[in-house]
């Protein structure tokens, strides 16, 4: 009984970790969201799911991959017990958003899978993080892993429906279903492209309006220091 109690608390700390992990990139993707909201009147983020890996299911892959069942194994090779998804606007955005986490300097990138420039040969499409973040618990630093899987609105679609035919059809699926997704994910790729080029020209189409306006542009940025003009008063003087 003793033992049983002490496994059960090990087992909680363990999952607590991650728990942990995910609000924290939440609190960071959130704060990149409004802040660059703010600045550049733009947002590109539109959603962000994130979920905490079963036991059952960390049991099954440990199992699926031959892994020891020990908990420091699970920690090491177990990397999506945490996972974020950020479903964004643009490709590029997908791309702005991973640099930002990038440079966060408590962020460590461990691993990085880029299925957009190389889609797997389904057509899945998607860039996946592995990111090591540090949890400062009441006694120790836990330092954790958090999959972020960042990808379009057409992606996204691609894939949740994609998953849910292989749900459906318990994995197998005839051959021309097989060809069908990929060119549906082709399809999806096409239209990210076009989407992204329309995105791009009404930027242009926005700054060169400013230009002509005489109106600059609100914010500039200087290696660590942001200038917005109309609080530049009440910066202080050094
Ligand atoms: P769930 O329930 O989404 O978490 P690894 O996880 O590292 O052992 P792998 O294959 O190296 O395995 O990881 P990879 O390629 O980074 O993909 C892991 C996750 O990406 C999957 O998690 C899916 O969420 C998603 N994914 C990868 N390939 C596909 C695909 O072809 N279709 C769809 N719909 N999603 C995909 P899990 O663990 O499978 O499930």
């Amino acid at each position: 009984m003793k033992e049983l109690k002490a496994l059960k608390v090990e087992l909680t700390r363990f999952m607590m970790a991650y728990k942990f992990a995910l609000d924290e990139m939440n609190t960071k993707i959130n704060i990149l969201k409004e802040e660059f909201n703010y600045i550049h009147d733009y947002n590109p983020i539109e959603h962000v799911k994130s979920r905490l890996k079963s036991p059952e299911s960390i049991f099954k892959k440990v199992y699926r991959k031959g892994y020891d069942f020990s908990l420091p194994v699970i920690k090491e090779k177990i990397r999506d017990i945490a996972g974020i998804r950020i479903t964004c606007s643009f490709i590029s955005d997908i791309y702005i958003l991973s640099k930002m986490l990038d440079n966060q300097k408590d962020i460590r990138v461990v691993d990085y899978k880029d299925y957009i420039k190389n889609p797997k040969p389904n057509g899945y499409q998607s860039l996946h993080l592995i990111l090591e973040i540090p949890i400062f618990m009441s006694d120790r630093v836990e330092t954790t892993n958090v999959e972020v899987q960042i990808r379009t609105i057409a992606m996204d679609f691609w894939a949740s429906l994609e998953h849910k035919i292989y749900y459906k059809y318990n994995m197998e699926i005839p051959g021309h279903m097989i060809d069908e997704l990929k060119e549906a994910a082709t399809m999806a790729a096409d239209l990210d492209r076009k989407m992204e080029r329309l995105h791009k020209d009404i930027i242009e189409i926005k700054h060169a309006n400013q230009e002509e306006d005489g109106e600059h542009m609100v914010l500039t940025i200087e290696k660590d220091n942001i200038h917005i003009p109309f609080l530049e008063p009440l910066r202080p003087k050094k």
